[in-house]
């Protein structure tokens, strides 16, 4: 097992765009892993693995109490609907930061496993936001970039501050 590095907003790599895996295997399934325990260490219910500086479209979910079931998404589509819901969102890169995110509050998916096999649920509530913030990681995006400038400013120096402080 491997925990991985979890990069902090605002570090330009998290603007990246992910590319989509082509190559599905065993060695997929052990970052998979890796992705997988550093989101329960850390704690987290999701980590993409953009966030670890990986920039391909690989997703690591889990909403359950009992932190007994995972998903991995390999190259994941989501199809929206539902109406929206307010959720008060946090993030693994943003340490220390929530603030609520409208979303809709149901989701198609359809994605591969590590092994290259389809997989495809439809997801509500929780879980269909939580989803919606790892495909956000894919794409560059942040859970900041939906509040206004002042929010994302007095964010950034927040997290400066906690910076200098654990330096
Ligand atoms: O741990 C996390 N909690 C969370 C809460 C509400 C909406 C989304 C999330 S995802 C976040 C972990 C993370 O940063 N994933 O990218
Ligand atoms: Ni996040």
């Amino acid at each position: 097992m491997t925990l991985l590095n979890i990069l902090h907003y605002p570090d330009p790599r998290l603007r990246t765009k992910a590319k989509p895996v082509t190559k599905f295997g065993p060695e997929l399934q052990q970052f998979a892993e890796d992705l997988l325990e550093t989101m329960y260490d850390a704690p987290g219910i999701g980590l993409a693995a953009t966030q670890v500086d990986v920039h391909k479209r690989i997703i690591a979910v889990d909403v359950s109490e009992n932190r007994d079931s995972p998903h991995i998404l390999v190259n994941p589509e989501l199809t929206l609907s539902g109406e929206l819901l307010e959720t008060e969102e946090g993030c693994l890169s943003v340490p220390g930061v929530y603030e609520q995110v409208t979303r809709v509050d149901h989701i198609e998916v359809s994605a591969r496993d590590p092994l290259g096999e389809p997989i495809s649920f439809s997801a509500s509530g929780l879980l269909a936001v939580c989803i919606q913030h790892e495909c956000d990681h894919l794409e560059g995006k942040l859970f900041v970039d939906y509040l206004s400038n002042l929010k994302r400013t007095r964010i950034r120096k927040k997290l400066a501050k906690q910076r200098k402080a654990s330096a």
